[in-house]
C-alpha cells in the first residue's frame, strides 16, 4: 500500500510519525505542509483531516491522526522492528514509560515550549520557566541514571518510548536558547554537558532519521 505522511516541518508530534516510519525503514511520500500559510487548513486537507492538526498518515484508504496512533499504527501494520516489546513484560515496560512521560514530563515541557515556541501568551515567564525547569531536573536525573546503564529508554532496543519523548528534547534545547530566557541558569541544557548520556541518546534518536 502507499503510504503518504502530512507533516509540519519541526513539528514535534510529526517527527514522532516521520521517526517510526525512519525506524522501520518503510517508503513513503512526503508532504510538508507550512502551518504559517494554513496549508493544513485548505479545503482540501480538511476534507480529509477535518481537525486540521498535523500529522496525519495515509495508508492505501485508511487515514490515521494523531501522532501516537500513527505510531501504534504502524507497528502493528509493519511490525518489523518491533516498537511495542516482542514479550508482554516488554510491552508493559514500552506503555509504562509512555503514561510516565504523560504524566511527569509532557507538564513541565509544555509549560517552556508552548510560550517560547508556539506562541503562547504566560504572564511571569521566567518563573514559569524556572518551575517547570525544577520538576524537569528531576525527570531529567532519572533519565541519565537509565541511559548510563542501557542504551534506549525501556532496555537495549529501541521502542515507542523513545520515538515518543526524543521529539521534545531538542525542541527544549531551541526553546532555552530564545532569548526571553537563555540569561537563566537553569541547569537543563545543552544536554551534552548537563545530562551526558542523555545527549548520547539523542545523538543515536537523531541518526535514526526522520528530520525535516
Ligand atoms: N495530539 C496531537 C497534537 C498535534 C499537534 O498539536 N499538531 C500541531 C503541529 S505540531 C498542529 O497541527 N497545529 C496546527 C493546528 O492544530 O491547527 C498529536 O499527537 O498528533
Amino acid at each position: 500500500m502507499a503510504l503518504h505522511s502530512y507533516y509540519s516541518k519541526g513539528g514535534p508530534f510529526a517527527r514522532r510519525c516521520l521517526l517510526t516510519l525512519a525506524a522501520k525503514g518503510l517508503n513513503y511520500t512526503a508532504h510538508s505542509l507550512d502551518i504559517g500559510k494554513q496549508e493544513h487548513r485548505t479545503a482540501a486537507m480538511l476534507a480529509i483531516n477535518p481537525r486540521g492538526a498535523l500529522p496525519l498518515l495515509q495508508d492505501g484508504d485508511l487515514l490515521v491522526r494523531e501522532s501516537q496512533a500513527v505510531m501504534f499504527y504502524l507497528d502493528r501494520a509493519y511490525p518489523d522492528p518491533p516498537l511495542y516489546g516482542r514479550t508482554p513484560q516488554e510491552a508493559a515496560a514500552v506503555m509504562q514509560e509512555i503514561a510516565e512521560q504523560a504524566s511527569y514530563l509532557e507538564g513541565p515541557l509544555k509549560a517552556i515550549l508552548g510560550p517560547l515556541l508556539f506562541g503562547q501568551r504566560v504572564e511571569k515567564l521566567e518563573e514559569a520557566v524556572s518551575a517547570a525547569a525544577t520538576s524537569l531536573r528531576g525527570e531529567f536525573d532519572k533519565l541519565e541514571a537509565r541511559l548510563q546503564k542501557q542504551a534506549y529508554l525501556t532496555g537495549d532496543l529501541l521502542s515507542a518510548a523513545d520515538i515518543n519523548s526524543y521529539p521534545f528534547f531538542p525542541a527544549l534545547e531551541r526553546a532555552l536558547k530564545q532569548p526571553q530566557v537563555s540569561n537563566l541558569s537553569l541547569g537543563l541544557t545543552p544536554f551534552s554537558k548537563c545530562y551526558p548520556a542523555v545527549g548520547r541518546w539523542m545523538a543515536v534518536m537523531e541518526s535514526i532519521g526522520g528530520a525535516d
